[in-house]
């Protein structure tokens, strides 16, 4: 297809994304500040055997201190807004006292962010809670939703004049599968029946938060991340891969959404109505990396009974982080679509230390949003994972993210081939084929 990229008259044969869309990168708060350590990840990090090959967060990548030389890199590769999280830990250090420093700190960074032109979303919860809500029992305390409306709107309050993009929380379902049924986060386990009271309390803190942010916000735009993965039966005719690749897609991937929407909660061998989380999504974020082929295992009880691998032969990213499968963004993008609300793609991205597969990746990918565009899904943005690499949670510093890599021992930043593509991408609207 010909067109104009946003640059605003030079003529670019490629696909075209629409004028005003927003191009970036995505960040959290514990990958890239450092030293957050009055939250749950740090205290994790610090027991053995926890991180791969024992690393820790340490100074991450200093954005605490330094964040303003990284939105100069975004800046001069033409991203034009950018996906960040506070840190809950650092703003209500202790219940009901908050840390005005900590809120001037972002306050700046917000306001660093907008003199350069680039957008700001906020998500308010990526993955850590302060100590002393992981204390009271995390997602489990039944309290969390209340403090976490609280926590919401006092942000929005004190950061509402920089930003009205808000992310409640980040893949909920993804965490508190790997905190209490995978282990590989925070607490380490628990089990089914745990797992089923902490998706109860995310939807009710997602729900707080939601009223909390247009409370104070009336004209915000609040969603959540969701982290959407395909499941395909690993044989076609085997009616219980079917089964379990069917019933992973429900919990994984539209359990929750639907209960944001509807007001019910189905899923997880429960329904429970929670009237106030019903039509409480302006829009969605769409985090998407891979797809799994699902194949009946009656000894899988953490996995429902299904047993994931990647397809035998395809491409795949570093350290059996997934395969690459561009053609299942455009299909969460369809099924998305049909909620009927404006979509950003809040994550998308893979690890490739040698970049050997990022520039492909990116073009690939977008081709899929492109297609899900033309079809008619409402999609505003895209923002790559990540902009630097930074610390993948229980995989430590092992998986390499960033467009730009990233040494967290000197902090020295070397930009990735891949970097000037998606900067020439964000600069023109346009993607080449
Ligand atoms: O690094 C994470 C991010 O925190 C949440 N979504 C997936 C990313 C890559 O694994």
């Amino acid at each position: 297809m010909q067109g104009f990229g946003a640059s605003g008259g030079r003529p670019s044969a490629g696909l075209t994304f629409p004028p005003g869309f927003l191009w970036g990168t995505a960040t959290s708060a514990h990958q890239v500040e450092g030293d957050n350590t009055n939250n749950d990840w740090w205290a994790w990090e610090h027991q053995a055997g926890r991180i791969a090959q024992g690393h820790r967060s340490g100074r991450a990548g200093d954005w605490w201190r330094a964040a303003e030389a990284d939105f100069d890199r975004m800046a001069a590769l033409h991203q034009n807004a950018h996906r960040l999280s506070v840190e809950w830990s650092r703003l209500e250090p202790q219940p009901g006292r908050w840390d005005e420093r900590a809120l001037r700190r972002y306050r700046e960074m917000l306001a660093g962010l907008r003199r350069r032109a680039i957008t700001p979303m906020i998500t308010l919860h990526h993955f850590t809670f302060p100590l002393w809500v992981a204390r009271r029992g995390g997602w489990l305390w039944n309290a969390f939703p209340g403090a976490f409306g609280r926590f919401a709107r006092r942000t929005v309050e004190a950061l509402g004049d920089l930003a009205d993009l808000w992310c409640t929380l980040n893949e909920p379902v993804a965490a508190i599968i790997s905190g209490y049924l995978i282990g590989r986060f925070p607490p380490g386990g628990g089990g089914l029946l745990r797992t089923r009271v902490a998706v109860v309390n995310a939807v009710r803190a997602h729900a707080a938060a939601y009223h909390a942010i247009h409370a104070a916000q009336p004209a915000a735009q609040v969603g959540i991340a969701a982290y959407l993965r395909v499941f395909d039966p690993a044989r076609p005719a085997s009616r219980l891969d079917r089964l379990v690749a069917g019933a992973q897609d429900r919990v994984v991937n539209w359990m929750f959404l639907d209960a944001l929407r509807d007001g019910v909660l189905r899923g997880l061998w429960q329904t429970v109505r929670i009237p106030e989380s019903a039509g409480s999504l302006d829009f969605i974020g769409v985090n998407y990396y891979t797809r799994d082929l699902v194949r009946f295992d009656p000894r899988a009880v953490r996995t429902l009974f299904g047993r994931n691998t990647p397809t035998p032969g395809a491409p795949l990213s570093d350290g059996g982080y997934g395969e690459i499968y561009p053609v299942g963004l455009f299909r969460v993008l369809e099924q998305v679509r049909a909620y009927g609300r404006p979509i950003y793609i809040t994550e998308n991205g893979l690890p490739d230390a040698d970049d050997d597969l990022r520039p492909a990746f990116l073009v690939s990918h977008l081709r899929e949003a492109w297609r899900a565009l033309q079809e008619g899904a409402d999609i505003r943005g895209y923002f790559h994972w990540s902009l630097i690499d930074n610390f993948e949670w229980a995989d430590g510093w092992t998986l390499r993210f960033g467009l730009i890599g990233m040494d967290p021992a000197t902090q020295v930043r070397t930009p990735r081939p891949s970097s000037a593509l998606y900067a020439e991408i964000c600069r023109t609207g346009s993607v080449m084929i």
